[in-house]
This record gives C-alpha cells, sequence and structure tokens, in this order.
C-alpha cells in the first residue's frame, strides 16, 4: 500500500501551468472534427467568486472535457459581463473609477477561475465593456435601426423631482427616490425600444423545438409571451353621460361567453376617456392621480387593493339595449395590455370579484360546473374559473363555454355598428417591445446624435466605437455622462450643425444578448461576427446557468438571433440548442447568541452526541444551526474557493458539487460532504498509484485468454465505463460519481485479492481497469486525473486523450435473478447462469432456506420455470 498523501496544492498549479503552455483549450475555427459548443452564462465580475459558480463551471467543464475526449473540437470560452449599476455604486461609495474596479474585480476573479482548473479557451476572453467589444454592438443597433427593430417610443419612467433623475424601478422605494426621498413622479420620456413584439408568435412557436430545454423553462417563456385569443368589443355608451359625448368604449376579453355575467366596466386610470372625465372631475382627477403614485407595473397591480371611482359613465350590453353598466376607473386595468378597458365578470373573475364585493355590485354565475345544480350554485368569495356550462344566459344556456365563445363572436362579428362589425377576433401578447435606455454612464453608448434640425441621426459607421470617457464624476445624482462637460456636444454628422450626443446608455441584457456569437470570433474588427465562423459555431449545444435567467435573458437572445439574422449577421434563429438550469448551493446558517451570523469557518461543529452542535471556535460561544439557505452575504453562509482550494484543492470541491444530488436541484454544502470528498481523492490516487504497480507495460500485447480475475475486473471497469458514459451523456453527475464510487471499490477489492505473482492477463486487466478509471473521473478531477495518468506512464495528457471504447461482450451479464414464489406469493430471489437448464433452477430453487420455510419442509407439487422470467413453485 502506497502511505504517502496526494499534494493537490502542490499538484493543481503545476498542471494548469501545463495545460496554459501548451494551449491544450485553445479551439481552432478550422478544425475540421465536428464542434461542440459547450457555454455557462458568463459571471458578472463581482469581485468574488462563489461556490455557486463553482458548480456552474463545473457542470460546463464536465460536458466540455467529456466532449473534447468524444473526438469533437470543442469551444469552451469565457468572459465577463462587465457593465452595470455596482459599478457605478462602488464608484461613488469609494471613489473608484468603474472601470477600474471592474478591471480589478476581472483581475481577480479569473485567478479564481483559473484556480478550478477550467478546461478554458481563454484567447476568447470577452469583457462587454471594452470599447472592441461593445462597438460592435452600437453597429447592431444601427442596423437593427435600419430594419425597424429598434425604434424611438414614448415611454413612462420614474421621475425623481429632487434629484432631477430618472430611477431604475429598483431605485424606487414605496413610491420615493432612494437617495432624495422625494415622491416619484411617472414621466412620459422619449425611449429607445427593440421590437420584439415583431417576434412574439415566432418565438412563442419555437418553444415546440426546444426538445433539449427544461419544460419548466419553457412555460415560464410561454406565460410570458402571453398570446391570448378573445375577441374586441365596441361597447355603446349612453352619450347623455360621457364628458364630451363620447359614444364608444372598446373591451377586450377572453371570456366573451360570460357576457351575461357582467356587472360593471372598468378603464385604466390613463385610458383617454378617464382622462377627459378626469377633466370635468376633480374627485376623479385625485383618484387618478393617487393611482398613479403607487405605479402601475404589473406586481404592484396584481398585489394592491382592487379600488375603483364610478365615473358615472353608463355603457350598454351588446345583447340588450336596455341594460346599462357603469363605468369605472379601476387601479387594476392595465393601460398597456389589450385595450385598455374591460367588463366585469365578478362570478368567474377573482379581480372583479374582489371589486363587487368592495363596491356592492352583487354577482350573476353564468357557468356552472359540471354535477353542480344550477338553482343552488352561488359564487361568494371565490370566483370559478373552471369549466362547466352555461347558465343564466338567455341562449346560450345549456352550452359549453367553448360553443358559448363562438356563439357570441359570430353575432357580435357580424353586427355592425357605423359600418364596422360590433366585434372582431383578435390575438394579444402579455409581451411588450424590449425598453433599452438607460440614464446610466456604465453602459453600452447609444449611438445616436440628436440635431435640432435633422433630428435623431445615426453615428457614422466609421466613427464608431461612441466610446465612454473616462474623465467623469460621481458627485452629483443622475447620469454621470450627461453631467459631462464636453462629451456630449458634438456636430452634426448630416448638416454639420450643432448637436448632441444621445446620454442614454444600453440596458445591460443587450451586452449579454451576444456575447456567445462574438465568442466564435472576437477577433474580428470590421463586424460584429464573421459570418461563416458564427454559422459553423452556433447554436450553442449546451447552455449552463441559473433558473433566474429563464425568462428575460434566454428570450432576448433568442430575439438577438433573430434580429441578428434579419440585419445578415447570422444564419441562425435559435442561439441554444440544449439549455440546462442547475440548482443553488446551500448552506446552513450559524446564529450567535445576540442574532447575528458566524461564518462556517468561524464555526466547529461538534457531531460526536446524538445531535450536531456547534460553538464559535474562539470564544466557545454556542451557536444555533439554522436551516440550509442560498449562500448569501447578509446571512454569511458564504464558502469562498480560496478556502476550498487553498486546502483540499479544487478537485474536491469540484467532485463534491457534483456528487451529492441532481445538478438540477439545490446541493447542500456541508465541511462533512467535501472532506468526504477529500478523502475520495486520496483514495483513487492510492488505488492508481497501486494499480500501476502491477500493470502491465503500455503496449503490452493482449492476451489470448483471460482468466477469472481479470474477467472480473474487466466486466467492472467496462460496466463503469458504458455506465458513466451515459449518465454524463444525460447530465445525470450524482448517478456518475455513484458508479465511479461502485468501481473504484471493485477495483480496490480485485487488487487487494492477489496473493500471488499477478499473470499477464491479469496485470494487462489492471491496466485496462485503471486507464479506464482515470479517464472516467478526468472530467470532474482533472488534476487528480493528469496525476494518476503520469503515474500510469504515459507522456501525453489525459486532457487530450480519447475516451476508452466499450467493449460490449463485457456488458453482457453471464448471470441472471429470478423472482421465486411459492403458491402466488413471491418469497425470494434467486441466482443462477444466464444459461442454466431447468433442473439447474429447480435444484437452485429449492435449496432456498426462504422456499423450504414456505413448503414447510414438505415437497413440491410442481416447479414452473418461466425462463428468464420467474420461477413458480406450487406447494
Ligand atoms: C371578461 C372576463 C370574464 C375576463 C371572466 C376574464 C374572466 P389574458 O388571458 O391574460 O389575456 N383584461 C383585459 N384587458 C385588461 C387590462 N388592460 N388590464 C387588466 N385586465 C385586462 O386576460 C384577458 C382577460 O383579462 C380579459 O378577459 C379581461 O377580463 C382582462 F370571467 O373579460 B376578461
Ligand atoms: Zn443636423
Amino acid at each position: 500500500m502506497t502511505t504517502d498523501r496526494y499534494n493537490a496544492r502542490e499538484a493543481e498549479p503545476r498542471w494548469q501551468k501545463i495545460w496554459d503552455e501548451q494551449q491544450t483549450f485553445a479551439a481552432k475555427n478550422d478544425d475540421p472534427r465536428p464542434k461542440y459548443y459547450v457555454l455557462e452564462m458568463f459571471p458578472y465580475p463581482s469581485g468574488k467568486l462563489h461556490v455557486g459558480h463553482v458548480r456552474n463551471y463545473t457542470i460546463g467543464d464536465v460536458v466540455a472535457r467529456y466532449k473534447r475526449a468524444r473526438g469533437f473540437n470543442v469551444l469552451h470560452p469565457m468572459g465577463w459581463d462587465a457593465f452595470g449599476l455596482p459599478a457605478e455604486n462602488a464608484a461613488m461609495e469609494r471613489k473608484i473609477h468603474p472601470k477600474g474596479w471592474t478591471f480589478a474585480n476581472i483581475e481577480t476573479m479569473k485567478s479564481q477561475l483559473k484556480l478550478m482548473g477550467l478546461s478554458l479557451d481563454w484567447a476568447r476572453e470577452i469583457a462587454t465593456c471594452d470599447p472592441s467589444y461593445y462597438k460592435h454592438q452600437q453597429r447592431l443597433f444601427l442596423d437593427f435601426l435600419k430594419v425597424g427593430l429598434a425604434e424611438r417610443e414614448k415611454r413612462k419612467l420614474n421621475w425623481d423631482p429632487v434629484d432631477m433623475t430618472v430611477l431604475a424601478n429598483e431605485q424606487v422605494i414605496d413610491g420615493r427616490g432612494w437617495r432624495s426621498g422625494a415622491v416619484v413622479e411617472q414621466r412620459e420620456m422619449n425611449q429607445w425600444v427593440f421590437k420584439i413584439t415583431k417576434y412574439a408568435q415566432e418565438l412563442l412557436d419555437a418553444l415546440d423545438t426546444l426538445d433539449r430545454w427544461p419544460d419548466k423553462v419553457r412555460l415560464m417563456q410561454r406565460n410570458w409571451i402571453g398570446r391570448s385569443e378573445g375577441l374586441q368589443i365596441r361597447f355603446a355608451l349612453d352619450p347623455s353621460t360621457t364628458p364630451n359625448g363620447e359614444t364608444e368604449l372598446t373591451i377586450f376579453t377572453t371570456r366573451h361567453d360570460t357576457l351575461f355575467g357582467a356587472k360593471f366596466m372598468a378603464i385604466a386610470p390613463d385610458h383617454p376617456l378617464a382622462q377627459a372625465a378626469a377633466l370635468k372631475n376633480p374627485k376623479l382627477a385625485e383618484f387618478i392621480a393617487e393611482t398613479k403614485r403607487h405605479g402601475t407595473a404589473q406586481e404592484i397591480v396584481d398585489t394592491q387593493e382592487k379600488l375603483g371611482f364610478d365615473t358615472g359613465i353608463e355603457a350598454v350590453h351588446p345583447f340588450d339595449a336596455t341594460w346599462k353598466l357603469p363605468v369605472y376607473v379601476a387601479n387594476f386595468i392595465l393601460m398597456e395590455y389589450g385595450t385598455g378597458a374591460i367588463f366585469g365578470c365578478p362570478a368567474h373573475d377573482q379581480r372583479d370579484l374582489d371589486f363587487v364585493n368592495k363596491y356592492g355590485l352583487g354577482n350573476t354565475p353564468v357557468v356552472c360546473p359540471e354535477g353542480q345544480d344550477p338553482a343552488t350554485f352561488v359564487i361568494t368569495d371565490t370566483a370559478y374559473d373552471g369549466d362547466g356550462r352555461m347558465i343564466n344566459s338567455r341562449f346560450l344556456d345549456g352550452m359549453t363555454i367553448e360553443t358559448a365563445k363562438e356563439d357570441v363572436a359570430k353575432r357580435l362579428e357580424s353586427e355592425t355598428r357605423g359600418n364596422a362589425p360590433v366585434a372582431e377576433r383578435q390575438v394579444n401578447f402579455r409581451l411588450r417591445d424590449w425598453g433599452i435606455s438607460r440614464q446610466r454612464y456604465w453602459g453600452c453608448p447609444i449611438p445616436i446624435i440628436h440635431c435640432p434640425k435633422c433630428d435623431v441621426v445615426p453615428v457614422p459607421d466609421k466613427d464608431l466605437p461612441v466610446a465612454l470617457p473616462e474623465d467623469v464624476t460621481f458627485d452629483k445624482p443622475g447620469n454621470a455622462l450627461d453631467h459631462h462637460p464636453t462629451w456630449k456636444h458634438v456636430t452634426c454628422p448630416q448638416c454639420g450643425g450643432k448637436a448632441l450626443r444621445e446620454t442614454d446608455t444600453m440596458d445591460t441584457f443587450v451586452d449579454s444578448s451576444w456575447y456567445f456569437a462574438r465568442y466564435t470570433d472576437p477577433w474580428i474588427t470590421t463586424a460584429p461576427t464573421d459570418r461563416a465562423v458564427v454559422d459553423h459555431w452556433l447554436p450553442v449545444d449546451q447552455y449552463i446557468g441559473g433558473v433566474e435567467h429563464a425568462v428575460l435573458h434566454l428570450l432576448y437572445s433568442r430575439f438577438f438571433m433573430r434580429a441578428m439574422k434579419a440585419t445578415g449577421h447570422v444564419d441562425v434563429e435559435e442561439p441554444f440548442a440544449g439549455m440546462f438550469t442547475q440548482g443553488m448551493v446551500v448552506h446552513e446558517t450559524y446564529r450567535k447568541a445576540d442574532g447575528t451570523y458566524a461564518e462556517p469557518s468561524e464555526v466547529t461543529i461538534d457531531t460526536s452526541g446524538n445531535d450536531r452542535r456547534a460553538v464559535l471556535t474562539a470564544t466557545d460561544e454556542p451557536i444555533t444551526i439554522g436551516p440550509n439557505e442560498k449562500m448569501s452575504k447578509s446571512k454569511r453562509n458564504t464558502v469562498g474557493l480560496d478556502e476550498i482550494a487553498g486546502t483540499a484543492g479544487a478537485d474536491t470541491a469540484r467532485w463534491f458539487m457534483l456528487s451529492d444530488s441532481p445538478p438540477e436541484r439545490d446541493v447542500i454544502w456541508t465541511e462533512e460532504g467535501a472532506q468526504g470528498a477529500y478523502r475520495f481523492v486520496q483514495r483513487l490516487w492510492r488505488l492508481v498509484g497501486d494499480a500501476a504497480k502491477c500493470a502491465a507495460p503500455q503496449n503490452a500485447p493482449r492476451p489470448a485468454q483471460f482468466g477469472d480475475a481479470a474477467t472480473t475486473l474487466r466486466k467492472a471497469a467496462h460496466r463503469a465505463l458504458a455506465r458513466v458514459t451515459d449518465d454524463i451523456e444525460r447530465l445525470r453527475f450524482n448517478v456518475c460519481v455513484a458508479n465511479i464510487y461502485e468501481f473504484a471499490n471493485a477495483f480496490g477489492t480485485s487488487l487487494g485479492s492477489i496473493d500471488q505473482e499477478p499473470t499477464d492477463d491479469y496485470r494487462f486487466a489492471v491496466r485496462e481497469a485503471a486507464e479506464i478509471l482515470v479517464r472516467l473521473f478526468h472530467p470532474m478531477m482533472p488534476h487528480l486525473a493528469e496525476e494518476c495518468w503520469a503515474m500510469l506512464g504515459h507522456q501525453d495528457l489525459v486532457s487530450q486523450a480519447a475516451w476508452p471504447q466499450i467493449e460490449p461482450d463485457l456488458l453482457v451479464e453471464d448471470s441472471i435473478t429470478l423472482p421465486v414464489q411459492v403458491n402466488g406469493r413471491k418469497r425470494a430471489d434467486v441466482t443462477v447462469a444466464r444459461d442454466a437448464g431447468t433442473t439447474e433452477i429447480e435444484t437452485a430453487v429449492l435449496a432456498l432456506d426462504a422456499v423450504k420455510r414456505a413448503l414447510d419442509g414438505k415437497a413440491p407439487r410442481k416447479i414452473i420455470v418461466v425462463p428468464q422470467r420467474i420461477v413458480n413453485v406450487v406447494g
């Protein structure tokens, strides 16, 4: 037995250096092998790599290393999502320039990533805040503008009247500006938008083709796009009740079947009719102003109390001229959706029900669930939105919802008022165009010049990039670009007159919507992409990231590919053929007596008793162990990469990350678990060391015959190989780890049981098994694998070695286990040779204790053997 220890701290940097020097992981664009593009979502350079990153990148690295071994030309790049607010905040708080802060963080994090031994092609590194990157993003913006995929649009923004600046939604706290505390106003301003809605239907339909995406993510996207088929109905208004003699109100509904349950109409606070009525009604004007203070974002609208104001306007029911419905202005109606107006049917819509219950308007159920008696079916606090038959609905009574909808649509479509049909079928999407203007310094400048004479003028191509000025100050609130004394003053490229630069920068989601395309050729200076190269590499074969990006980032990237295709920059529509969302890394929390948190590194855990107990290492103060939670700074339950890599090594961290739970679920980081992984690292190293001593030399001839010991070992090796291959293909890393454990055990047992000078066939099997083992764990623990590969006498790198070949013959099991029933009840299993004859099986069955007991020691009347399936004993 080898007694030395594997010194990860010494070995890991040594192998990293060799990989670096030999550029082992550089991908060539003209490599003739089939391509494989694996990518993890690039990090924001916050300054510290946490264990959550480790999990994300380890998963990607296993795939990358495995695919490389399978003969693919693997592209596995890394970069930095480097624009964004934290850099500006740091600049304000610590008086450091955002650029300096960002690049310092990049440097730290890059060295931390290198500690992990990731097989990355660093030559393709991108930082989105680098002008050599955002130059092309500006070019894309201008190209989108040319084809109508970028536009200017009036949008409502949060305006801080004290700081005189626009605020992002997250800077508005309880309706007030985060710095000034002033009540935030909504102001209409010109903003740049990307026309993602042009692709709404396509983005929805194509989800069906993404069969290597999690269903959950596709569903989230589907809901976000939010297609609904409905009817636009023009309700007549009683002109004697309207502010300016208005005669109609158009609403959007998806439940026209419920028209006979209507109790009221409601319009958005900023609906033109509401605005007109408010001019004549100060109380209404006040109500509208109040609703606006709370904001009109969907989340706010969904959660706040439903409030309305009766305008006195009356609408006429489309099927009954004598039926009048009151028109309310209501805080839960959004101007941005449908027509900003609805009819309310409280019995079948919860919001409407809450509303009528507050204002005493009552409800009439019009859909009765199957099996309920319509005479007794009433609604009180819970609206019924399920299936059923129409009731209380005149000519619709007895119909299903679907037929009733069709009937209503047909009738109102064919009816006309003033030459136009009363109703029209309509498809609506929840998806809004993507507003990309941000009033921020640390982002990609929007390459536009505003000229008093020529209006909006694109910056000419030759003047790109529009670079951020570096001499900026952050002492004033608002956008530092705006405050810069000279930067925005330019001459108009069209008329040569005085003009102003756009000072808004792009949403950072723009930066991350095409970086994966840029990685394919980050060197090209004349265009965002090299068409031949980008079309060769895209789509990304396997993308890996957190589920928090399931909607926006992925949807924006899908839009971007379509827009880049429309402008000739790529020829793909879907950027990510395979998507995997990994779970979080969680850790228990430690609370001191005073309620503050202690870090895992400050705590000693005592597992000797029945309960796990914890004390503060320094003072022995008792600590309360709290539940496992997502690692966060506030709970102080983070484990830094340095702590792990510095002691047990990166391989230990990588192995543990993969071992404990399926990768899509949360994993609990425990010191015990990490120690277990560390022990296994040591065990593998000793095992391969022992194997190396009795292994046949490299290139030893294959023996003609294998004895029992050799065959058993070879079978274990090839079975593990088959399983691990399958596990990695299916991203089931925890199962893969379990299979490697099992094989290592079998291998150890085999080596331990040789009691004489090993035969040549066994020595051959030992080399084969060891070389399979090392290549199997290489994707997870690459440094240890290189070390072991060298121990086995190899001069080349295991990182470049081919995946082992399976010998299918060795996978055939030569024994078989059959269930044994006695008088119809299962009593035992019997294991026999696969080709055993009936007599042999019968003898084995009767020898089983469980069978003897079940037969009470008597001889059976009959034994029925169903070959390869089951044995029935009749007593
Ligand atoms: C009458 C009705 C009866 C409705 C009923 C629902 C249930 P989706 O499926 O998301 O498209 N609605 C329409 N425009 C709205 C707006 N601007 N703000 C708030 N709500 C609006 O939702 C369509 C339904 O949402 C429409 O169908 C409308 O209410 C409401 F038992 O019309 B319904
Ligand atoms: Zn001009």
